[in-house]
């Protein structure tokens, strides 16, 4: 997708660029970039061309389907403070903010996360069974505990915790070793971090949600961020960093552009989330709707990020757990409008996933095995949504999601029947070739067996003819 933000029209890249038209505009920009401060105009690799930007960007397109993971020592309390269930409408992360628990009765949770059944190789196992192809961990959330061993504080797993070991370490080895992309999830919202506080003129929750900076401090909390973020990159080699808690004011676009450099300065290759900055489009590489699937895709790289029941951190009595099949529909929801799913689980402080989500993790995966081609390496429906699914396509094929089965037996697609070498159930390891002839308006109509071969989602394959 060409981003149409002036600040990053062609740069680098181009051998003139100053003799182009427009250079007065341009010559302006630069001027007033470098009156700005420095690392305003080069949030992406400078110069990086759209061929580049594809390259970087080919892996995370393809994959379609990722793990979003949950993890910290909310895990603990797990959705309740003094016998009191805290927000059932709202994630068991956030329950230092919803309850809530000051400050000294929040950190000595760390004492009682002890992830002794945490096995990366099994997490990993288990997101290739899922037909996963990448995971994107909290590194840090909200409440500013950190799950890997960091320099700039003491306020993570190493130094608070039983636990003698780095979670993230491990399934950075795993992920490397199984083939899967790790990535982490970063807040720069932090409840705990001392040049933060929470807003004085707010009550309750927006205190937590609308942090400030204690005057002065700006500085040194973006050079802890750097620190972390460096720690991080260096030492766990990640594809991905999701930014989040970005809305806070005191977070600029500005500030957002000059440490989207500073990580790609470390890694070209990093995949980075538009809440690096302001959520604008030209923010990072992809937007991120958060709980939903919007209604006709975007016109940009995007990932639809969802909880499988209604929290993103581990609460012992959520129980509002959407059903396989309703998420697989989403998966292939989702696909047909251009985007990624990032779906989430909650693991305990025991570190192992609830059974709940591993059953339908496990679903989805069984669909993935015969179906995958429709989803991996897709892109969005060249057409207008079917009431009868959804389609998805690749370079000379169309696939047809079919979640209501059609009961005459006949299904019409807008391709014309010429162009249509062969139509087949993708499920069906034979690829018997189904009866296609032309209909009405330039399409194809194709004889299906009378039952529905999925009772959730039949893939028809079309390869067509170049
Ligand atoms: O990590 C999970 C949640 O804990 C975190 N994001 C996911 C991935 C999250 N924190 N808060 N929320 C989600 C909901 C926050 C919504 C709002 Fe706003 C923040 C409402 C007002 C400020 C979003 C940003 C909508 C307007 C600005």
């Amino acid at each position: 997708m060409r981003r149409l933000d002036p600040n990053r029209l062609p740069r680098g890249g181009s051998p003139h660029p100053l003799r182009r038209p427009g250079r007065v505009l341009l010559l302006a920009l630069v001027l007033a970039a470098v009156l700005a401060g420095p690392a305003v105009l080069h949030a992406r690799p400078p110069g990086e061309t759209e061929a580049a930007r594809d390259a970087r960007l080919g892996w995370w397109r393809d994959a379609r389907f990722g793990l979003f993971v949950h993890w910290g020592i909310y895990a603990v309390p797990a959705g309740t403070y003094e016998g009191r269930k805290i927000r059932p409408d709202h994630g068991g992360e956030w329950i230092q903010a919803d309850a809530p628990v000051p400050a000294d009765r929040y950190e000595p949770y760390a004492r009682q996360f002890n992830p002794v059944k945490f096995d990366a190789r099994q997490w990993v196992a288990l997101v290739r069974d899922a037909g996963m192809r990448y995971i994107v961990i909290t590194s840090k959330h909200h409440d500013g505990f950190c799950l890997f061993d960091s320099k700039a504080t003491d306020y993570d797993i190493l130094d608070r915790t039983p636990y003698t070991k780095d979670p993230l370490a491990a399934l950075a080895k795993a992920c490397r070793e199984g083939g899967v992309r790790l990535g982490f999830y970063y807040s720069q919202l932090d409840w705990h971090h001392p040049a933060q506080m929470l807003d004085p003129d707010r009550q309750g929750q927006g205190q937590y949600r609308y942090t400030c900076i204690r005057p002065g401090r700006k500085d040194e909390y973006v050079a802890y961020m750097k620190t972390q973020l460096e720690e991080l990159i260096t030492r766990y080699d990640p594809w991905v960093l999701f930014f989040d808690g970005e809305w806070v004011k005191w977070w600029t676009v500005q500030d957002g552009q000059a440490l989207e450099a500073f990580c790609r300065r470390l890694k070209p290759g990093l995949v980075i989330n538009n809440r690096v900055g302001k959520r604008r489009p030209e923010d990072g590489d992809y937007g991120t709707p958060e709980q939903k699937i919007p209604a006709t895709g975007l016109p940009y790289d995007w990932e639809t990020c969802m909880t499988m029941n209604r929290t993103w951190g581990y609460k012992t009595w959520d129980d509002r757990w959407k059903s396989a099949d309703d998420l697989l529909r989403k998966l292939v929801d989702i696909a047909s409008k251009g985007g990624n799913f990032l779906l989430n689980v909650g693991p305990k402080a025991d570190g192992t996933i609830p059974e709940e989500s591993v059953t339908r993790l496990r679903a989805m995966g069984r669909w993935l095995r015969a179906n995958g081609d429709a989803i991996y390496g897709t892109r969005a429906s060249p057409f207008a949504q079917p009431a009868w699914g959804r389609y998805t396509r690749k370079p000379g094929r169309l696939f047809a999601h079919v979640l209501a089965w059609p009961a005459d037996g006949r299904l019409t697609v807008p391709v014309a029947h010429a162009t249509v070498a062969k139509a087949y159930l993708l499920a069906d390891a034979s690829h018997e070739p189904l009866k296609t002839q032309a209909a009405e308006a330039g399409r194809t109509a194709i004889a299906l067996p009378a039952a529905a071969p999925d009772p959730v989602c039949s893939v028809i394959a079309l390869d067509l003819k170049p």
